[in-house]
């Protein structure tokens, strides 16, 4: 279904995320009159090579962190060079909005910038066509939900004062449907909650709605998790796998990963063993960035290692580009790829690189950033992919629960043509 709906107006405003860091928010309005919103995520632990978020450094107004720089781009940039050109033609408003900014990582622009005006398109276009985003952008084949990835704690810069590692993750692989397999994760949380409460620990949470626990290593965090499951009624690994994202990045200093709260510092072969010894003790299916992003050859060397016995995900590696995942292809690093729409900047070039991923065998985690917004496209991202993974926090924070709650809409919107990617997600090895 198309439309011939042109683009009238493109508006930027300056809006808030998560943390209260202002945020780009744009509104497209075609002359048909159909108008939508896209508002943009920004994250904490970046990788090097991310599209560039740029932001006002004007220390007099949010210490520096405003976006009135971005968000004149939108207006005074962006806008007439959009303007005229049909709604449904993503590929090139996309082109021009790459061509305009003429550099590789946007920094002319602003990733925050075009990101804002690519997505307000695909939804106010989905809204012209009369389809939801999911189907718009992923067509009739679209109707995977995805295996979610809930985080239930927080640490590393993420939350201060809790784990080394930024984040520990649910992963309700063997429910049958999406709306099962939230449940499950949502019980498993609040178990989590009644067990820390019970040793009398802290119930706060971090900026993805995962606890904060103050505890003595890290792996008493993988302990907590499987007794929350176990709790929850749930089989640790049958019914519910676990999943961390070390961003090893915030670990390295001084030339080793540190575990502060292990008293340890690792290398890169030592980041390897632990995996697998976690690996043989827990129901471990996923790891996330185990090495710095720089650190081709570690990489390279640990998916040779554990590549067939766990998903090991590529996010400050890959920051979702194409050229840094062809890289990755040709020396085999990685098995999965943290798909970030912000970390490159347009809905072209995210969807472009996560089916190139697809393709060259590797799997896909559509994922959140840290400081989120009310914006769901993500959860209509993963659908429209296929892809079958879904990394969007805790079920707790507003932020973080409209993505959930965008798949049960999507999942129930699909009746018997939706499929729960399950345990399947985790499947594909190269
Ligand atoms: C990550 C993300 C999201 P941030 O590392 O995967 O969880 O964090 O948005 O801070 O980069
Ligand atoms: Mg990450």
């Amino acid at each position: 279904m198309a439309t011939t709906a042109s683009i009238a107006r493109v508006i930027g405003e300056e809006v808030l995320d998560s943390r209260g860091n202002p945020t780009v928010q744009v509104t497209v309005v075609l002359d048909d009159g159909s108008h939508a919103s896209a508002t943009v995520p920004s994250g904490a632990s970046t990788g090097e090579s991310e599209a560039v978020e740029i932001r006002d450094g004007d220390r007099r107004r949010y210490g520096g962190k405003g976006v009135l720089t971005a968000v004149r781009h939108v207006n005074e940039l962006i806008g007439p060079a959009l303007i005229g050109l049909l709604a449904d033609d993503q590929w090139r408003i996309d082109a021009v909005l790459i061509e305009l900014d003429g550099t590789d990582f946007k920094s002319r622009l602003g990733a925050n910038a075009t990101l804002g005006a690519s997505l307000a398109c695909a939804r106010v276009a989905a809204q012209a066509c009369r389809l939801p985003l999911f189907r718009y952008l992923g067509g009739d084949e679209a109707r995977v939900l995805p295996t979610p990835l809930l985080n239930v704690l927080d640490g590393g810069i993420h939350g201060t004062g809790g784990p080394d590692l930024q984040e520990f993750m649910l992963v309700p692989l063997g429910a049958p449907t999406f709306r099962e397999a939230l449940r499950y994760g949502v019980e498993s949380y609040h178990a989590l909650r009644d067990l820390l409460l019970e040793r009398r620990g802290t119930t706060n949470v971090g900026d993805e709605g995962g606890f904060v626990p103050v505890l003595p290593s890290n792996v008493a965090a993988l302990d907590l998790m499987m007794q929350a499951i176990e709790r929850a009624g749930y089989r640790p690994g049958e019914d519910i796998a676990l999943a961390v994202d070390f961003a090893a990045a915030g670990l390295w200093h001084d030339g080793r990963y540190r575990l502060e709260l292990e008293g340890r510092g690792l290398s890169a072969e030592d980041m390897g063993g632990l995996c697998r010894e976690w690996s043989e003790r827990y129901p471990l299916v996923s790891v996330e960035d185990p090495l710095m992003d720089n650190d081709w050859d570690g990489y390279a060397r640990l998916t040779r290692e554990l590549g067939d016995r766990m998903q090991i995900a590529g996010d400050d590696l890959f920051v979702s580009n194409r050229s840094f995942l062809v890289k990755g292809v040709a020396q085999r690093c990685c098995n999965c790829v943290v798909i970030k729409p912000n970390q490159v900047g347009t809905v072209t070039e995210t969807l472009n690189t996560a089916r190139m991923a697809l393709a060259a065998g590797y799997s896909c985690m559509v994922a959140h950033r840290s400081g989120d917004t009310e914006d769901t496209s993500i959860a209509d991202l993963a659908v429209a992919l296929n892809c079958g993974q879904i990394k969007a926090g805790a079920p707790a924070r507003g932020e973080r629960v409209a993505k959930y709650n965008r798949l049960l809409t999507i999942e129930s919107s699909l009746g018997n043509a939706a499929r729960y990617a399950g345990r399947e997600a985790f499947g594909r090895r190269r």
